[in-house]
This record gives structure tokens, C-alpha cells and sequence, in this order.
């Protein structure tokens, strides 16, 4: 399994799923998640309505309607309180939900975006070293995953991914 990190709009992106850093109520937002849900097409809330929420650190999957991405996973991330409420072991959750969730479904290509580092305020450089912990965690245990994307939407995001995969290959 192969961990890249790349800049982009994670909307445009025709891997076999994207990941969409959603709230437990799954019925959309802004940021990330108001991008999907705008260029997958009302479709994509429709079927979110049918899965009555999701907790943080778990994922669901639904269909991916109008974007390139044929599955879309939702996984609401932990909102940053502090650190002290159990939030890095929640967003390790994420990561590692989504993981299974793409492979359970016969995925071999995944893109993330930059779970809870927007609206909820997860601090980036922390936030990075776990999910590219997890990633490679999880590539090491052996799976049918080929390719994960961590798609950054802007420079300061990429160089802490970037900075990120560089310190764990040094370990
Ligand atoms: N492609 C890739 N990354 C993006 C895109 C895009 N099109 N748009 C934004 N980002 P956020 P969170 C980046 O706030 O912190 C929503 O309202 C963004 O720059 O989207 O997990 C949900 O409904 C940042 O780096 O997600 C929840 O209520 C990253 O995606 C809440 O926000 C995550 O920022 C979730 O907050």
C-alpha cells in the first residue's frame, strides 16, 4: 500500500472512495462536506438520511451519485476540545474506520481529506502524524489497499503531511 500526499480538491478525485470529514448527523455542512454533498448531487442526502447518524470515530459508506468517487465514506471527526477528551485516540478511529470500511468493500484506492483540522480546530501538526501513523499502521498489517491519497487543500496542510510522512519514515 502506497501513502501519497497530494494538493487538490478532493471532489475531483476518481479513486474508488473519498472520505468526507462529516458531522454525526450526516446530513451535510460546510467545508469539505458542503463541497461533496454540492458536487455529488442531492442524491448522496438522500441516502444519508436513511443512516440515522453516525458516532465520532466510526464511518459509514454511501454511493458517490455525481462524483468520480464511487463510494463516499463519512466519518465524523473529533471536535478539539483541549486534547484531554480522548480526541487523538477518536481521530485514530477515523482513519482506521474508513480503512475498513473502503477495504470491506472491495476498494483499492482512497482519498482522505484533512480530518477535524478546519471548523473543528484539531491542531494540524498532531493531527497529521496520526493519520499518517495510522495509514502506514495500517498498510503494515497487510491489506488489498493500494493507494491512499491525503488531499490537501491548501500548502499549510500539505507541508505538515508532508512533514509528517518524513519524520515516520526517519523513525
Ligand atoms: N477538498 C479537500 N479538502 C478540503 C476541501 C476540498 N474540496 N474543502 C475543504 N477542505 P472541515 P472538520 C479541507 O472544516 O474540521 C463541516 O461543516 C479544509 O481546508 O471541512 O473535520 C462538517 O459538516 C481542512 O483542511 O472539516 C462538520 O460539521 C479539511 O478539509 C465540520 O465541518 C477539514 O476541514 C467538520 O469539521
Amino acid at each position: 500500500m502506497d501513502l501519497q500526499i497530494v494538493r487538490g480538491d478532493i471532489t475531483t478525485f476518481p479513486v474508488d472512495a473519498i472520505v468526507n470529514a462529516a458531522n454525526t448527523s450526516l446530513l451535510g455542512g460546510g467545508g469539505v462536506d458542503g463541497a461533496i454533498h454540492r458536487a455529488a448531487g442531492p442524491e448522496l442526502l438522500a441516502e444519508c438520511r436513511t443512516l440515522h447518524g453516525c458516532k465520532t470515530g466510526k464511518a459509514k459508506i454511501t454511493k458517490g451519485y455525481r462524483l468520480p468517487a464511487k463510494y463516499v465514506i463519512h466519518t465524523p471527526g473529533p471536535v478539539w476540545n483541549g486534547g484531554g477528551s480522548h480526541e487523538a485516540e477518536l481521530l485514530e478511529s477515523c482513519y482506521r474506520s474508513c480503512l475498513e470500511l473502503a477495504e470491506a468493500n472491495g476498494c483499492r484506492t482512497v482519498a482522505f481529506p484533512s480530518i477535524s483540522t478546519g471548523v473543528y480546530h484539531f491542531p494540524l501538526e498532531q493531527a497529521a502524524e496520526i493519520a499518517v501513523r495510522t495509514i502506514l499502521e495500517y498498510g503494515k498489517g497487510g491489506t488489498a489497499l493500494e493507494v491512499v491519497e491525503m488531499v490537501c487543500f491548501d500548502g499549510r496542510t500539505k507541508a505538515a503531511y508532508d512533514a509528517a510522512l518524513a519524520k515516520m519514515k526517519e523513525r
